[in-house]
């Protein structure tokens, strides 16, 4: 016959709970030295369950941007039954459609939860976030990327020639595609300002 425990069981509690067992004794068995049985029961807290997900911003990239490279979030905020919010880690699928770093569009990426101890996830509630491919226009010349080509791009240009100081976009500045980027390039810039000449790379 059991007791009702020490501490006395409650099942709304977590915690450790011992029960002690009087013998009931058959007839022909002795117990002179009132010996019990014992139990242990540990009543463990139930897993908290994750009821949101929070959304991730759409991550924008360029056109030719591999997947390892998107930047794609290792852990994702999670919010609980209790209202506490938690970091998960986040395993990514290829994405949907299957993600093409050559193909600009719209990828949609759905990531499952990595659980842990406590956290149950009965809704398989997932991360997921929105991945634009951008077509990305190189417009030659603009070495300061302000999306104009004039004379502030010169004397970017200049800046940059003579002192080595100013920063400029190396990916547009060589706009004769000779692999260096010097006065050559600056006067073509010019002649694009001035007469619309295309550059040599432009042709
Ligand atoms: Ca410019
Ligand atoms: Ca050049």
């Amino acid at each position: 016959m059991w007791d009702n425990g020490a501490p006395e069981y409650d099942g709304a509690t977590a915690g450790s709970y011992t029960f002690t067992g009087i013998l009931t004794l058959v007839e022909g068995i002795a117990n002179s030295d009132d010996l019990k049985a014992e139990v242990k029961v540990n009543v463990l807290e139930p897993d908290k369950e994750i009821i949101l997900v929070s959304p991730l911003e759409d991550i924008e990239v360029a056109k030719g941007t591999e997947k390892a490279a998107i930047g794609l979030p290792s852990t994702v905020e999670v919010t609980l039954e209790d209202d506490s919010t938690m970091l998960l880690s986040v395993v990514w699928d290829n994405g949907a459609p299957e993600y093409d770093g050559a193909t600009a569009g719209s990828y949609t990426f759905t990531g499952a939860l990595t659980l842990v101890e406590g956290i149950a996830n009965t809704d398989d509630l997932k991360a997921e976030v929105k991945v634009d491919v951008l077509e990305i226009i190189t417009k030659w010349g603009d070495v300061n990327g302000d999306e104009v080509v004039n004379a502030t791009d010169v004397l970017a240009y200049w800046a940059y020639i003579v002192r080595g100081t100013a920063f400029i976009n190396s990916a547009v500045a060589d706009v004769n595609g000779d692999e260096v980027v010097n006065a050559t390039d600056v006067l073509a810039v010019w002649a694009k300002i001035v007469r619309e000449t295309p550059f040599p790379v432009e042709q």
